[in-house]
């Protein structure tokens, strides 16, 4: 099949040999992170895999990715067409369209922009540094009461039922300047089928590259189609809700300022892009999705490692008693006297690399690494999970030891060792959400942690094992919390 010609000098990327028709499907099985990364250590950190009759480039090691996505980023920054891509926010998704590169790269500006403005923007109370701080420390706390109440009606909780409403309400906050209730039906329901989108949009998933699989009947398929109908037809409501009420002199949150956008560049003669008033405003779709499900599943993860490894979790709250007390709640200027809480929070990122791919990328142009001819259009998975796995990186790489980010006398953070974790991608595609995502993650737990203490149900052990997707999420389990001392 491969009568592309290889250009002098370069080789022929190495690989396991496919089957007719399915290609090497069989070996990638229901673990892409795991089969990939043992192809790794066989084929090297550059190697092609053939999914369906379409080859897939694959990549791992910090080295390869890097030279790939930073030094060659140009090279490597597209989207490559895939099944599912049309179905999310109806092929106008920012993150997942072909758009082509001028298009995508305004509205990746655009996003940036929106973002920024209104996470830094002076919050409702003075007593916060800005918005973002208020949003999450309002639904933290809130988190803690809710957490408090279903235990005295139920004697146990699902984490992430909970958790997801509160993450889903912070970035509501941000982009639609409201907050839903923990018991809104229609609300509880989308954010908690964020799974099902996962398992279809994940890197390596058959039905993308295989055509026949697509009449096959498929239950995930279908919960697929369904979550984004649903998923578009809530925030349908709310950015109408926005043009109804719209007022230029009052921009009150992302969506009236991606309005807002719109109008301004239908006064502007010069533009000569044009980018749909639909590609515009959707880009709120993005922050939103990525807002609600990317955080979620970190903090989810975060308290059942709690559980599993209770005396970090003692160590974790007397970091909080001493640096901070019971006298006031933890804010985000706390982030630097909380070494440990910090470390803990790197090491999610690392042993659990809920992301185990990138989004998939696309090679914009015929292209090499390590002397392997690439051409054109040729979809690249990004194996993060790898980098994070690498024994070639980490001492003892699948014990969980939050240690490791530490400084030998254990009281500050090393930041080297930190920047080797690989999970919000790297170069022009790299997440637009990263210092949103951290500052999140970090406040909520800071919270939590300073007046709950998490436990498991007596005598039950917990599943670690992941299942695989887009962000991998722990099995749903029943977890119980007791009030810190003073609380
Ligand atoms: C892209 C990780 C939070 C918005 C990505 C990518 C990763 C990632 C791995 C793909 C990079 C690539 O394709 O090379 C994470 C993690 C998060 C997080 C681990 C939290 C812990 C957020 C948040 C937002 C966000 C809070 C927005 C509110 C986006 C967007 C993209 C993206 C829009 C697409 C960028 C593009 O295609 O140009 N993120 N993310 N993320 N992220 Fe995040
Ligand atoms: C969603 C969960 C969704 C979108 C977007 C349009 C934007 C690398 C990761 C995130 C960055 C990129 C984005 C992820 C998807 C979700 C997410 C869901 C519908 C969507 C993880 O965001 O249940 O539905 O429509």
């Amino acid at each position: 099949l491969n009568r592309t010609k290889i250009p002098d000098g370069l080789q022929k990327l190495p690989g396991p040999k496919p089957l007719p028709i399915i290609g090497n499907v069989l070996e990638i099985g229901n673990n892409p992170h795991l089969s990939l990364t043992a192809m790794s250590k066989c084929y090297g950190p550059v190697f092609q895999i053939q999914i369906g009759m379409r080859p897939v480039v694959v990549l791992s090691g910090n080295d390869v990715i890097r030279q790939a996505l930073l030094k060659q980023g140009e090279e490597f920054s597209g989207r490559p067409e895939l099944y599912s891509t049309k179905f999310i926010s109806d092929g106008k998704s920012l993150a997942f369209s072909t758009d082509q590169v001028g298009v995508w790269r305004a509205r990746r500006k655009l996003a940036l922009n929106a973002l920024r403005t209104f996470s830094t923007v002076q919050g409702k109370s003075p007593k916060y540094s800005c918005a973002l701080e208020e949003h999450i420390s309002n639904e933290g706390l809130y988190l803690v009461q809710r957490l408090h109440s279903v235990m005295k009606a139920d004697g146990s909780f699902d984490p992430f039922r909970h958790i997801v409403v509160s993450v889903a309400n912070v970035i509501c906050g941000i982009c639609f300047g409201r907050r839903h209730s923990h018991d809104d039906d229609e609300l509880v329901r989308l954010v908690n089928m964020s799974d099902e989108f996962g398992k279809i949009v994940g890197s390596g998933n058959p039905a993308d590259f295989i055509p026949f699989l697509r009449i096959l009947p498929s239950t995930t398929m279908k919960k697929f189609l369904d979550i984004n109908e649903r998923f578009s037809k809530f925030m349908k409501r709310l950015v109408m809700e926005h043009y109804d009420t719209f007022d230029k002199d009052n921009i009150r949150d992302i969506t009236d300022s991606l309005i807002n956008h719109c109008e301004d560049r239908k006064l502007d003669e010069n533009s000569n892009l044009q980018v749909s008033d639909e590609k515009i405003v959707g880009i709120v779709n993005d922050l939103f999705g990525a807002g609600f499900d990317t955080i979620s599943t970190a903090l989810s993860w975060a308290v059942v490692y709690l559980v599993h490894y209770p005396e970090v979790q003692e160590r974790l709250q007397r970091e909080l008693d001493e640096k901070i007390g019971k006298d006031r709640t933890p804010l985000l200027s706390d982030r630097a006297n909380l070494p440990l809480l910090e470390s803990f929070i790197l090491e999610i990122f690392r042993h659990s690399s809920f992301l185990p791919f990138t989004i998939p990328h696309c090679t914009s142009k015929d292209t090499s690494l390590n002397g392997y001819f690439i051409p054109k259009d040729t979809c690249v998975f990004v194996n993060q999970w790898q980098v994070n796995h690498d024994p070639e990186l980490w001492k003892d790489p699948s014990s969980f030891i939050p240690d490791r980010f530490l400084t030998a006398d254990g009281t500050e953070l090393n930041k080297l060792e930190g920047e080797k974790v690989l999970v919000f991608g790297l170069g022009k595609r790299r997440c637009i959400g990263e210092s949103i995502g951290r500052a999140e993650v970090f406040l909520f737990l800071a919270i939590l942690l300073q007046r709950l203490k998490f436990t498991g149900m007596p005598g039950e052990m917990l599943d670690m094992t992941p299942e695989y997707g887009l962000t991998m999420k722990h099995k749903r389990c029943l977890l119980r919390v007791t009030p810190q001392p003073g609380f």
